[in-house]
């Protein structure tokens, strides 16, 4: 269930060499250490009177336990490094000179968990404590998800702006963000994992960004800190969030035009998805774009509709790269899933492909066999939330925001194009007709085999196109492009529909080429039986 991926950062502090070699590799190779404020000030301001010796000592590891066991990662680290430590600012160096508006708005931090281990909770809190603008930090709510001591989160609310909210019986995150949004008091929701580090001046970007245009979504750069032994390290600036069919979250590589089309480091990276933990967005436009999908469980899928939701809602996602967040990357989830860790997947990633995906839902469905027949309950609300807010059709969301994604190359049948006892057949380089059928099998003449590759109809390199868009207009074949407007069609009953023009194909007579006409149900010239050829 959790992902790896490739960060630059071989050497974090080894290399004193030249600021242009530190320049060549993206900038990462600063060793520049985040600065403090002074430890007697961050007790006595920042943490008021939270007794942070006596909570991390009561829950320590024990001589001889495992320990990755209760948290997939090295827990006797974490309570080693303590509350506070400096990490590498991993931005690039241009980052450093950026400004932002004196009057950002403030932001509610919202950060839900289930059994998180206490030094990475509590250096979470700590590092957005330490390393924003007060004046931003309007509060930090955390939701416990039912873990087992309700003194984990309790406790940490004696820190000043930290608020504790327990759910009574374990919710999942997507409710309990949910809960924590409808109770956050700034205008700006933020969400954090639990085992987080945010780095220097990591708020300001995204608020900045948000101010400007409140329905942009945005996240930072994730780092990685090491699950074995805590390192923080730098992840590449050079990767967006991106998906395969069956809805499984991957980072990829910005593609090349766009790469070469960033002057400006800084600027951000336009994204498909987003990874879903780490990201700020206005809270009346999470609101009106329907908060989550409250009927996804425990964990998963949520990022993938949120994701869709925004863009094809009238939104846009990006990951903005002065903006750094260390996160925990584990490799198993150390807690258990009430359904079971794969149906819970699976109910909540077909939810997102059954109210966003359309007709491209198929590919989910091949990519993930398993998925069909599974229950994921009633999808109804979505559904209106999805009409009421006029959202755009997955096709576009293809085209214009993820059209690196390639639709499965779909397995060309060969069929021919019944009509009666004739056969639709090509004449002479681009013309069209009916004919008798002819031979059986693998005999039938290539000028009657056709391939139904939507939205193609296809004879070998040519495909069928109108040559007007009104009722009337003749049809020829010309060469394939599967972005034509005009060679685009769709099985519609045993008619073939114009994607475009709404219009029918049509032999009118049987002696005369065939038209496009408006599309007349159950009617005998419009009806083609496309009969498989084995
Ligand atoms: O039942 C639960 N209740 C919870 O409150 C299960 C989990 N949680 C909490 C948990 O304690 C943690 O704080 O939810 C948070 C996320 O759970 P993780 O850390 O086990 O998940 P992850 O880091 O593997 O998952 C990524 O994908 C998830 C899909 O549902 C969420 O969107 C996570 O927030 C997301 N994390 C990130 O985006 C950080 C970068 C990782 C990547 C890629
Ligand atoms: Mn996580």
């Amino acid at each position: 269930g959790t992902f790896y991926y490739l960060w630059q950062d071989t050497k974090p502090q080894s290399s004193p060499s030249s600021a242009s070699q530190t320049r060549g590799r993206g900038g990462h190779g600063q060793s520049k250490l985040v600065t403090q404020p002074p430890r007697v000030d961050l007790q006595g301001q920042l943490m008021g009177g939270f007794d942070e010796k006596a909570y991390l000592v009561a829950k320590q590891l024990k001589p001889g336990d495992d320990p990755y066991r209760e948290h997939a990662f090295n827990l006797q680290e974490s309570d080693r490094l303590g509350s506070e430590r400096a990490i590498r600012d991993t931005r690039h160096y241009r980052c450093a000179s950026l400004n932002f508006d004196t009057d950002l708005p403030s932001t509610s931090i919202i950060i839900t968990f289930h059994n998180e281990a206490r030094s990475t909770l509590l250096r979470t809190v700590k590092s957005v404590l330490m390393r924003s603008p007060p004046s931003l930090i309007q509060e930090i709510i955390l939701i416990d998800d039912f873990s087992s001591d309700p003194d984990d989160c309790q406790l940490l609310s004696q820190i000043p702006k930290v608020r504790c909210l327990r759910n009574g019986r374990r919710e999942g995150l997507i409710r309990s963000r949910v809960r924590g949004a409808n109770t956050a008091s700034a205008a700006i929701l933020t969400f954090l994992d639990s085992h987080c580090e945010v780095n220097a001046d990591w708020l300001q970007p995204m608020i900045q960004r948000v101010k400007e245009d409140h329905t942009r979504v945005v996240s930072p750069i994730i780092d990685v800190i090491s699950l074995d032994n805590f390192a923080y390290l730098a992840a590449s600036a050079d990767l967006r969030g991106g998906f395969d069919w069956s809805l499984h979250f991957k980072w990829e590589q910005i593609p090349i035009e766009q790469k070469m089309a960033r002057s400006d480091p800084t600027q951000p990276i336009r994204t498909p998805v987003i990874a879903g933990g780490i990201f700020v967005m206005d809270k009346s436009w999470f609101n009106h774009l329907g908060q989550y999908d409250t009927h996804m469980d425990i964990w998963g899928g949520e990022n993938f509709e949120l994701s869709f939701r925004v863009w094809m809602c009238g939104g846009s996602l990006e990951i903005l790269p002065c903006s750094r967040v260390g996160h925990v990357f584990r490799k198993r989830h150390p807690y258990d899933f009430p359904e079971g860790n794969a149906l819970t997947y699976i109910k909540n990633t077909r939810r997102a492909a059954e109210v966003w995906m359309d007709e491209y839902k198929q590919y989910y469905y091949s990519a993930r066999p398993s998925a069909q027949g599974k229950a994921f309950g009633s999808i109804t609300d979505r559904l209106t939330l999805r009409r009421k807010l006029n959202c755009k059709p997955f096709r576009w969301y293809m085209e214009n925001v993820y059209p690196e994604l390639r639709v499965p190359e779909q397995e060309a049948v060969s069929s021919v194009l019944k009509q009666g006892g004739l056969c639709l057949e090509t004449r002479g380089t681009d013309g069209l007709g009916l004919a008798e059928c002819r031979g059986i099998g693998a005999n039938r003449p290539h000028s009657q085999r056709w391939e139904l590759i939507e939205p193609l109809i296809r004879q070998q390199d040519l495909c069928l196109a109108i040559t007007a868009f009104t009722a009337g207009s003749k049809v020829k074949m010309e060469p394939c492009n599967s972005k034509e407007p005009r060679q685009k069609w769709k099985p519609k009953g045993s008619a073939l529909q114009h994607m475009v023009s709404g219009l029918c194909l049509d032999s009118q007579t049987p002696t005369s080429p065939p038209v496009i006409m408006q599309c007349r149900p159950q009617v005998a010239s419009q009806s083609w039986e496309p009969q498989v050829i084995t």
